[in-house]
């Protein structure tokens, strides 16, 4: 499928998904996210590709596009939805990266806040700069962001709306990584994530994030249950076969 405000490049087992605005410094307008949407949907049935990296030309994302909202009423406001994209985008079933350069600020950074792992280089500006327009996240920032960094870290960045570097971000926990290239480092732990087996990723990665919404007990039981449907696999014995023969696995995926 062809895209205008986003590109779609495949680096071997992973997809490269670009944000290509450069001249608004990739604002996510109502076309693009729809765009992301579309792609993820692609990306998802799309058996060869184990791995995604979200990254923007130039820079990230410097956020929503203002002008979109500049004239919004309470209930356009309420209409303007990225949620279903950034839900398809965290409960993608396979490990999504975000590589970022450059701005990656308001719905930019709650868009990275979707992604499963964060690697950022030097030019890294990431912030929520929401509140001097009067407005504060509303894309998850509020949610996430605290159960990544704590509260008291968030309610910083979210009441100052100042943004921080990628060493800080890195003191923080909102980045995994600090690069010298972002995205050459996003490709490189993308690889190594693709070499995993699918199966159990992902049910690693659904284990993870429902645990949030879920209380303690049924968070264990979910585990347990999505746990034993591993030994369905054959990734499982060939991992387990491979430990004992001394050799590396290969896995399937099935
Ligand atoms: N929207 C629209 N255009 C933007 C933009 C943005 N967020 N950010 C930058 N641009 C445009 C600029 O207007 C400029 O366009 P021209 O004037 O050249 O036509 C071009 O990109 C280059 O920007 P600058 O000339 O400003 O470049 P500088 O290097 O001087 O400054 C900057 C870079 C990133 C510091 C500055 O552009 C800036 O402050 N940008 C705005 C950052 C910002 O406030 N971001 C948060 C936006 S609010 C929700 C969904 C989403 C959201 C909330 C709720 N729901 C579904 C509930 C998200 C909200 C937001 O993200």
């Amino acid at each position: 499928m062809a895209y205008d405000c986003i590109s779609l490049t495949r680096h071997e087992m992973i997809g490269i998904v670009t944000l290509q605005r450069p001249q608004a410094l990739n604002a996510l307008n109502h076309q693009m996210i729809e765009e992301l949407e579309q792609v993820f949907m692609e990306l998802e049935t799309d058996e060869k590709v184990k791995a995604v990296i979200i990254t923007g030309e130039k820079h990230f994302a410097a956020g929503a596009d203002i002008n979109d909202m500049l004239d919004f009423n309470p209930e356009q406001a309420r209409a303007f939805s990225f949620r279903h994209c950034f839900a398809r985008i965290e409960a993608f079933p396979k490990p999504v990266l975000a590589a970022i350069s450059g701005f990656a600020l308001g719905g930019g950074l709650e868009l990275a806040l979707v992604c499963d792992w964060r690697i950022a280089d030097n030019t890294a500006r990431l912030g929520l700069p929401e509140i001097n327009l009067g407005i504060f996240p509303g894309a998850g920032g509020t949610l996430r962001l605290p159960r990544l960094i704590g509260a008291a870290r968030a309610k910083e960045m979210i009441f100052s709306g100042k943004p921080i570097n990628a060493q800080q971000a890195l003191e923080y926990g909102l980045i995994n990584q600090l690069a010298d290239d972002a995205l050459a480092e996003a490709i490189q732990t993308a690889e190594m994530l693709a070499s995993k087996p699918p199966v159990a990723l992902k049910l690693a990665k659904q284990c993870i994030n429902q645990a949030f919404d879920m209380d303690g007990v049924k968070a264990i039981e979910f585990e347990s249950v999505a746990w034993a449907s591993c030994f369905a696999t054959r990734d499982q014995r060939e991992g387990m076969k491979a430990f004992i023969e001394k050799r590396k696995p290969e896995f399937t995926g099935t």
